[in-house]
């Protein structure tokens, strides 16, 4: 019998080069690349970004968002993308530490998910604008199922000045 095919979105976000040549933005375009083989199949991507850290660390990130169909469950495809994040280096001392590559699995298409440790939609995207404006380009009709809204509508509440903000 076929498997279910599901549809993510994932950020992929990287502020520590590996070497000289493995610079943040090249590790998010490496990442974005894995994305379209093997068990995945691209829908979309969009570019990469330079964003200024939230948090603590001081170094820039470059983010990008990738669209993908897989057959890959929440939890296997939790495993597959901290396999990449190993891959590519990434050493995990402490959360929110600058790191060599972060995919974070941000919405999915059968709606919302928490076992484990595994939360979608991701906890804190609805507040992030290196993950909404991305998003907003290329899923601007993808609803977030916890609030209804799409991430057009999200994208454009988070730019607007604070005060006026909707509380949520
Ligand atoms: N986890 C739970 N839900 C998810 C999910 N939906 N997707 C668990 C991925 N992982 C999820 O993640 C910690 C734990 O979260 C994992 O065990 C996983 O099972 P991690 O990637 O090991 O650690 P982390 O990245 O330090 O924590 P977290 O919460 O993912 O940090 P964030 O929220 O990703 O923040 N500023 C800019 N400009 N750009 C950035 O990309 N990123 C961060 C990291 C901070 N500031 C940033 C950026
Ligand atoms: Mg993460």
């Amino acid at each position: 019998m076929a498997k279910r095919l599901h549809s993510y979105a994932i950020a992929i976000g990287s502020n520590q080069s590996r070497s000289r040549k493995l610079t943040p933005h090249r590790l998010v375009e490496k990442a974005v690349a894995r994305l379209s083989r093997k068990s995945f199949k691209m829908i979309a991507a969009s570019a990469i970004s330079a964003t200024a850290p939230l948090g603590p660390s001081r170094r820039r990130y470059a983010n990008a968002v990738a669209l993908v169909n897989t057959e890959l469950q929440p939890d296997a495809l939790l495993a597959k993308l901290q396999k990449m994040e190993d891959k590519a280096g990434r050493k995990r001392h402490r959360a929110w530490a600058a790191r060599t590559l972060d995919l974070d699995i941000i919405l999915w298409s059968g709606g919302m998910w928490a076992d484990g440790d595994l939360v979608i939609p991701h906890p804190s995207f609805r507040s992030r604008s290196f993950v909404l404006e991305p998003l907003a380009q290329i899923a601007p009709h993808w609803r977030d199922p916890v609030s209804g809204l799409s991430m057009r509508h999200l994208a454009a509440r988070w730019k607007k000045p604070r005060g006026k903000r909707k509380a949520g």
